[in-house]
C-alpha cells in the first residue's frame, strides 16, 4: 500500500489528484499539504507547507510514514514570465528540495515537466518523445532543468523518478491560475456565464490538451507501471488532443448554438504559445507504460459543459 506525501495539494491538478489517490490507496494513505489554508475542509490529513522549506518538508514526509511523494507546487508560464526569479527559486528549489526528501526517506518521486520545455526550434508538428529542447521562457527552462535533475537523481542515487509532460490541463473543478493554455478552460465558464467569449490567444494557433480524468489516470498510471519497462522514466510526452481557439468553440456552439468568440490577444502569452509545439507525440508512453485517453476535443466538451452547469447552478 503507498503513502503518498502531496505538495501543492490546492493547485488546479493536486485538487483532483488527492481524490483520485484516495480512491486508489485510501483516505488516510493520501497526505494533502500546500502553502496555503484551505477554504473548505479537506478530506484526509494536510499540512501548511512552503516547498522552499526543504528541513520541514523532511519532517512532514517522515512523520507521515510516506513512501511516495507527488510533487506539484509550481508556477505556470505566464505567472513565471512576470516573475523570472521567484519562478527560478520556487519551482527548482522545491524541485530539489522534494528530490533530496525522496533521496534521504528512499521514496518514489513523480513530478510533471510540461509541452513548455519545448521551445521554437524544437519540431512543431508530432514533437517527437527525444528532441531539441531550447524553450525561450523562464518556465520552460525550469521544466528543462527539472527533467534533467530528475535523470541525475535516478542515475546517480537510484531515486525511482517519473514524470511527464504535461499539455493544457482542462478542468471544471479548481481553476488553472497564470498559465498560457488557461484559455481552454475559461472558454467553458464564459460560454455558460456570458454566451460569448474573448479569447487571449489567437485564432490558428494549435497547443495540445487533455481533459483531467485522462491526466490522472495518466499519473497513476506511470507509477504502478513496471520499472523494467521505462527506458524514459521521466517527462513522457502525453497528450489527448491538439485544437485552436475556433475549433474549442465550434465544441461548445454544437451544446450552445448561440456561442460566439473573439479575439484579444496578450502579446505575453501568445508568444509563449507561438514558442510551443502544435501537437506531441506521446507513442513513447503508449510503448513503455501502455498511456492512454478516453476524452476527445467533444466528449470533453459535453462532460465540461454539463459538470460545469452544475457547480454554476445555470
Ligand atoms: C501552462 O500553460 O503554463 C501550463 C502548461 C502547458 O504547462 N498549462
Amino acid at each position: 500500500m503507498k503513502k503518498i506525501m502531496v505538495t501543492g495539494a490546492l493547485g488546479q491538478i493536486g485538487s483532483e489528484l488527492i481524490a483520485k489517490l484516495q480512491k486508489e490507496y485510501g483516505e488516510n494513505n493520501v497526505l494533502s499539504t500546500d502553502i496555503r489554508q484551505p477554504q473548505s475542509s479537506v478530506s484526509g490529513p494536510f499540512e501548511i507547507l512552503d516547498v522552499t522549506d526543504g528541513k520541514k518538508m523532511h519532517e512532514i514526509a517522515k512523520d507521515f510514514g510516506a513512501d511516495t511523494i507527488m510533487h506539484m507546487a509550481a508556477l505556470l508560464s505566464a505567472t513565471a514570465e512576470k516573475q523570472p526569479l521567484f519562478a527560478w527559486n520556487l519551482n527548482m528549489g522545491g524541485l530539489v528540495n522534494a528530490l533530496e526528501v525522496a533521496r534521504e526517506l528512499n521514496m518514489q518521486f513523480f513530478t510533471p515537466s510540461s509541452i513548455g520545455a519545448f521551445g521554437p526550434s524544437t519540431p512543431k508538428a508530432n514533437t517527437p518523445q527525444d528532441t531539441l529542447q531550447r524553450p525561450t521562457t523562464m518556465y520552460g527552462v525550469n521544466k528543462v532543468a527539472g527533467e534533467l535533475l530528475c535523470d541525475y537523481y535516478y542515475t546517480r542515487f537510484g531515486v525511482d523518478t517519473r514524470g511527464v509532460r504535461f499539455p493544457g490541463l482542462i478542468s471544471y473543478v479548481a481553476q488553472p491560475g497564470g498559465g498560457t493554455t488557461d484559455y481552454a478552460v475559461d472558454i467553458y465558464y464564459k460560454a455558460i456565464e456570458e454566451g460569448q467569449y474573448t479569447s487571449f490567444i489567437a485564432e490558428g494557433t494549435y497547443m495540445d490538451m487533455m481533459y483531467m480524468p485522462d491526466a490522472l489516470q495518466a499519473i497513476v498510471d506511470l507509477m504502478e507501471a513496471d520499472p523494467a519497462k521505462l527506458v524514459h522514466r521521466n517527462a513522457f510526452n502525453v497528450t489527448a488532443m491538439s485544437f485552436e481557439p475556433s475549433e474549442i468553440a465550434a465544441s461548445i456552439q454544437k451544446h450552445i448554438p448561440d456561442f460566439t468568440i473573439s479575439y484579444e490577444v496578450d502579446p505575453v502569452r501568445q508568444a509563449i504559445a507561438d514558442s510551443w509545439p502544435d501537437s506531441i507525440d506521446p507513442s513513447a508512453a503508449v510503448a513503455e507504460w501502455g498511456f492512454k485517453t478516453k476524452y476527445d476535443l467533444d466528449a470533453m466538451t459535453a462532460d465540461m459543459l454539463e459538470q460545469l452547469r452544475k457547480k454554476l447552478n445555470k
